[in-house]
Order: C-alpha cells, then sequence, then structure tokens
C-alpha cells in the first residue's frame, strides 16, 4: 500500500524519523513495524545518495516519506527521483509557500517536476507508468510550524493537492520565543487550533512526538499520523536505562 493510500484509510499510522544514513536503521525499523519511516534530509548528515541507500533497505510494508532540507524544487525531485512516496516539507507558512510545494513536487500540466530516469521509475524499465500514475500516488505533507503558517492557516488548506499536514512543535515553539518549551499553553493552543482545522477540512494532521507518552492523547484528538523517536532517542534512550540499572545496581552492593 502507498503511503497516500494508507493516509486514506482509517487506521492511524505510527512512524519515526531516521536521522543517520545507515541503510541498517531503515531495514531494522521497518522490519519492527512501523508504518511508514521520515526520512530526514532536514537536520543531520544525509545526503541524496545516503537516502536512496535508506530506502533501498526498507523491508515490508512500509513507507519512506522525506523530509527536504527546504522548500525547494530541486530538492524535492531529487527526493522523488530516488523513489520518496511522499514528501514532508518544512516551514510552509503561507498559500504562495504550499502552491509551490505541490508544484515542485507534480509532473506537468498540474505543477513543474522535471522528468528524469532514476530509481523511481525503475531506473527506466516502468518510467512511463511511473510518470503516468506519479502525480495521484506521491504524497505531499507541508509543515505548520510557525506561527506565521498558523495565521495564513485557512489559506494554505485551501490549496490544491496538499495531502496531509505534519505539525512540528519545536519550530512552532520557536517562532513564539518559547523554544524548546512544546508543553507552553499558548503553544498547545495553537497545535490544537490546526488539528481542529485540518479535522474541519478533512485534511489528515500528523505530529512529532518525543516519546510514547503521549500518543494515546494524541490519536483521541484525531491525529492521524505521528512520527514518535528518532533513532538516536532510541539508542540514547536504550543506553541510558541499562546504565540506570547497573548504577542502581552497583549502589546496593
Ligand atoms: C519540529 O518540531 O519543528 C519538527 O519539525 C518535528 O519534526
Ligand atoms: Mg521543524
Amino acid at each position: 500500500m502507498t503511503f497516500l493510500e494508507k493516509l486514506s484509510s482509517n487506521r492511524p499510522l505510527l512512524g519515526t524519523i531516521v536521522s543517520l544514513p545507515y541503510p541498517e536503521l531503515s531495514e531494522l525499523l521497518s522490519m519492527a513495524g512501523f508504518d511508514w519511516l521520515f526520512i530526514d534530509m532536514e537536520h543531520g548528515p544525509i545526503s541524496i545518495k545516503d537516502a536512496q541507500r535508506l530506502l533501498q533497505a526498507i523491508k515490508n510494508d512500509c513507507n519512506a516519506i522525506i523530509r527536504v532540507a527546504e522548500n525547494n524544487p530541486i530538492l524535492i525531485k531529487q527526493a522523488l527521483d530516488i523513489g520518496a512516496q511522499g514528501l514532508i516539507i518544512p516551514l510552509v507558512n503561507s498559500a504562495d509557500e504550499a502552491r509551490r510545494a505541490v508544484a515542485s513536487a507534480k509532473y506537468p500540466p498540474i505543477g513543474k517536476r522535471s522528468v528524469g530516469i532514476a530509481r523511481a521509475h525503475g531506473y527506466g524499465s516502468q518510467f512511463a507508468d511511473y510518470i503516468q500514475k506519479a502525480n495521484e500516488t506521491i504524497a505531499v505533507i507541508i509543515q505548520i510550524e510557525h506561527e506565521e503558517g498558523v495565521r495564513n492557516l485557512d489559506e494554505i488548506l485551501a490549496v490544491d493537492g496538499v495531502d496531509g499536514v505534519f505539525i512540528g512543535p519545536y519550530d512552532l515553539s520557536g517562532s513564539m520565543n518559547k523554544l524548546g518549551d512544546v508543553a507552553d499553553p499558548a503553544v498547545q493552543d495553537a497545535i490544537r487550533a490546526v488539528k481542529a482545522a485540518c479535522l474541519q477540512k478533512e485534511i489528515p494532521v500528523g505530529l512529532f512526538l518525543q516519546q510514547a507518552d503521549r500518543i494515546e492523547a494524541e490519536l483521541a484528538s484525531g491525529t492521524r499520523f505521528l512520527a514518535v523517536g528518532t533513532d538516536t532517542f532510541f539508542v540514547w534512550s536504550g543506553a541510558q536505562k541499562i546504565i540506570d540499572a547497573f548504577n542502581a545496581a552497583s549502589q546496593v552492593r
């Protein structure tokens, strides 16, 4: 199933962020059972070649969605050409920016994506099939993560071709002068407003959570797709548990 097909079903989707350029990580996390992987090319050291290797290693029915470094047609076409099933475009603050994101992701006549031959096209062997279906099968997810984007939300959500909204709580907190304080009531109010607008317009809304404790509340409030944790957080938190257990045991002795 494509990510877009999963998004249009009623089942909530669980993803996680891959921030390091090791195919073993995307292989392992896809085998673990995540519905989708958020391959992060905005922050961290993943190059386009690394991202292709990450995509090639994915197993099972797990979809690769790439967050590009910025709303830029070159970065967007490269991410799609290596075979991403969807895009997350950071910091979309206006309807014009949303239109630019959609135009970069769609082939003519809808958009301006230029045509090449790459992994997405079976290196040429599935070219005709891919270019015929791409506009309908690729998910364009925009990030609302700035108070300007929240202010312009209605006009952004009216843009044709926006398949989903992914809220970035951390950048949103920064734009509101509360950097890192995602639990701040004003930040939470803004998040609620974005969710409410998306729910009302039946646009799937997603969110990043650092930890699992808020998953239930998020699903109850209508969040349809989650990215929970990051590869580095899994290593760090797993290591921390062992260190804590060791420290507790060695104090007892
Ligand atoms: C943010 O919190 O700013 C994000 O972009 C999370 O993915
Ligand atoms: Mg962000």
